[in-house]
């Protein structure tokens, strides 16, 4: 029996567990990349594991999501950063040089080896061929210290492509309508493979865009073959030697298929507040709008520059409109200003924003109230641009060029023709902002630069026999992890320093929650399906720690949260019915009893609520791994123990 693509980059790097779809299995990983906002912890945690330097084949620490630089938090975690990346072997990618998925891109991915990054869109370099994955921040320390990376044995879905895209069609517009027909949840436990005739008219850009936005179906990762194209652009690259070809065998059995035709395929945009409330561009209608962004990890190539120019030339940006441009990396900026692309740009009235996350992690460009805002990002949940009333839609770099001239939603199949979009045959390659690590001989000497905002990470205790707490707050459905740690220009400044950035835990949802919490001293969260959802950010399960929450009980979880909760020590549970999920309510007081020995020795989990005066069953699926990790209360102290 052939294996799928997903499979073969598996079989080679598998150190523990077998290829059982739903068992676990540890990976040996090759690269890792952090960026900023995560980075600061992930290091921290490093360093508390005492490995001097990373094991991996490449590792490199991006700065890109926290530049704003509003007050010495950032810059003091940057220097941070830069040390420890100095220190232990790390390659340093400096504020300014791009997004880390962009950039990882272009410059460092190689078909076939395994990636994880502290960024749930690190499935990018699936664009590329790799097996390339979101992780928590404490996972990516332990894969740099040479350990494994533990996943479920996923199962591989066959994304089928046939045909060939329409004028002003793009690969947004692909990966929209994989999740208007699988939603937010529909990859959990799931590789994305894209095969066909159809991947052949895609360019590498093009693909990573469908990669990246892959994470908002909750995916393990989405994965490309490598091809010609593949070698075409690593050429331009002046990487021709981390070619080599991959592809899935002929006979590759898959779990599931699905089939689209890209001719058939249409100008989509994801609606507020969930990147899977897909419509048609058509169907939205002429809806005026007040502000466009066109950048971020899925959409800031310079492919998607140059249409972006071609449609802006010799044009002004509506009257009405802000738009706003960022290109990914340092790379297409430079190629953009020498190619006349970045005048046209200017021109047109565009503001060019530096090669950064962004508007996209509501770092500044936060929309006016009640503001409309076409963006070409990859995440639309409610208040993550800064504007809690703001609605903002997701789209391709056309629909949002086209739409920043008319001043409403516009199809921008009504341009005429498109240009064909031709890679240049060498991309202007300038490695100047990546910096080296020191030598072996030179490592001991580089001081660690530590500013006063950095705090240490609390650390959680061995889990209790019984758990007595309260349900402190309930939520709904496809929680993400914006409303549980909240990103944006004021929060971000603080991820090196949990006891602040918890005042700002589930404030999206509801403002006294951090108050009610530590008042509490400990706490049960209640939540629905998909709880979780989202980005990477370990944050979203320290500062819960740091508030005294010990469990989550919910409908079911989201993969990389569920996994930083256990790597914290706090219980993942889930409803066996979910009819009761409507009897629990916020306020009533839970029993969880002998929860310590039924991790160790397996039984039932009931949770008694005492305000209601019933009892319900839940269910707490661990690997030995994992069930190690609950009882020590959490990674760090179960590695040290082990
Ligand atoms: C995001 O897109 O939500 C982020 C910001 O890149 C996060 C990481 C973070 O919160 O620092 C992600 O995707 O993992
Ligand atoms: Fe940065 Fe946005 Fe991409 Fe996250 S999704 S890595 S914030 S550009």
């Amino acid at each position: 029996m052939g294996l799928t693509l997903t499979e073969k980059i598996i079989k080679e790097h598998i150190v523990d567990g077998e290829m059982k779809k739903g068992t676990e299995i540890g990976l040996r990983i090759d690269q890792t990349l952090t960026q900023d906002a995560t980075g600061t912890m992930a290091y921290l945690q490093f360093e508390a594991m005492g490995v001097d330097r990373v094991k991996t084949e490449k590792s490199v620490a991006y700065i890109d999501h926290n530049t704003l630089q509003s007050g010495f938090e950032n810059a003091d975690d940057h220097r941070f950063i830069g040390s420890v990346a100095k220190k232990h072997g790390i390659w340093f990618s400096r504020p300014g040089n791009g997004i880390c998925h962009q950039v990882h891109l272009e410059r460092f991915g190689k078909p076939g080896k395994t990636l994880i990054g502290s960024d749930s869109h690190t499935p990018t370099g699936g664009g590329i061929g790799m097996l390339a994955m979101g992780a928590g921040g404490l996972d990516v320390a332990v894969a740099m210290g040479g350990g494994a990376y533990y996943i479920t044995m996923p199962k591989v879905v066959k994304i089928n492509l046939t045909g060939k895209l329409n004028d002003w069609v793009s690969a947004k517009d692909v990966i929209l309508e994989v999740l208007r027909q699988l939603t937010v949840k529909g990859g959990v436990g799931k590789v994305m493979e894209y095969t066909g005739e159809g991947v052949k008219s895609l360019s590498v850009p093009e693909r990573a865009t469908i990669t990246n936005m892959g994470a908002e179906l909750g995916a393990t990762t989405s994965i490309f073959p490598s091809d010609e194209t593949t070698l075409q652009f690593l050429k331009a690259q002046g990487r021709e030697e981390d070619y080599v070809p991959l592809s899935a065998d002929p006979d590759a059995v898959y779990d599931e298929e699905v089939n689209i035709d890209l001719s058939k395929l249409v100008p989509l945009a994801a609606c507020p507040h969930s990147p899977d409330n897909v419509k048609t561009v058509e169907e939205i209608g002429k809806i005026k709008i007040d502000q466009v962004c066109i950048g971020s990890c899925t959409n800031s190539s310079l492919q998607d520059m140059r249409k972006v120019a071609h449609i802006l030339k010799g044009k002004t940006v509506h009257p009405d409109v802000s738009l706003a441009i960022a290109p990914g990396s340092k790379q297409v900026f430079n190629q953009i200003a020498e190619d006349g692309t970045l005048a046209i740009l200017i021109a047109a009235g565009a503001r060019i924003l530096e090669s950064a996350c962004g508007p996209c992690i509501g770092m500044g460009q936060s929309p006016n109230s009640k503001g409309v805002s076409l963006r070409t990002f990859n995440r639309n949940f409610l208040g993550r641009s800064g504007t809690k009333d703001a609605q903002i839609y997701l789209v391709s770099p056309e629909t949002a060029a086209v739409s920043a001239l008319t001043g409403v939603f516009t199809d921008p199949r009504t341009v005429g023709n498109m240009p064909p979009y031709v890679m240049p045959e060498k991309f202007i390659i300038n490695d100047n902002m990546v910096v080296p690590p020191a030598s072996v001989e030179d490592a001991p000497n580089v001081e660690i630069l530590r500013g006063p905002n950095i705090k240490p990470f609390p650390i959680n205790k061995p889990l209790a026999e019984n758990i007595e707490s309260a349900v402190t707050l309930k939520v709904g459905d496809n929680i993400t992890t914006d409303h549980i740690m909240p990103a944006g220009a004021k929060i971000l400044p603080l991820r090196s320093n949990i006891p602040a950035i918890s005042e700002y835990c589930f404030t999206v949802c509801d403002e006294t929650f951090p108050k009610r919490a530590k008042e509490a001293g400990t706490s049960i969260i209640v939540g629905g399906v998909n709880y979780g959802q989202g980005s990477s950010r370990e944050h979203a399960a320290l500062a819960p720690l740091y508030l005294g929450v010990k469990a989550i009980i919910c409908k079911s979880f989201a993969r990389i949260h569920r996994q930083n909760l256990i790597n914290n020590g706090i219980l993942p549970l889930e409803f066996v019915n979910e009819s009761d999920y409507d009897k629990v309510e916020q306020g009533d007081n839970l029993v969880i009893a002998n929860i310590r020995s039924i991790v160790e020795n397996g039984g039932q989990i009931i949770v008694e609520d005492k305000t209601k005066g019933f009892s319900f069953e839940v269910k707490c699926e661990l690997s030995e791994r994992g069930k190690g990790m609950m009882l020590a209360g959490g990674l760090l102290n179960y590695t040290k123990n082990n």
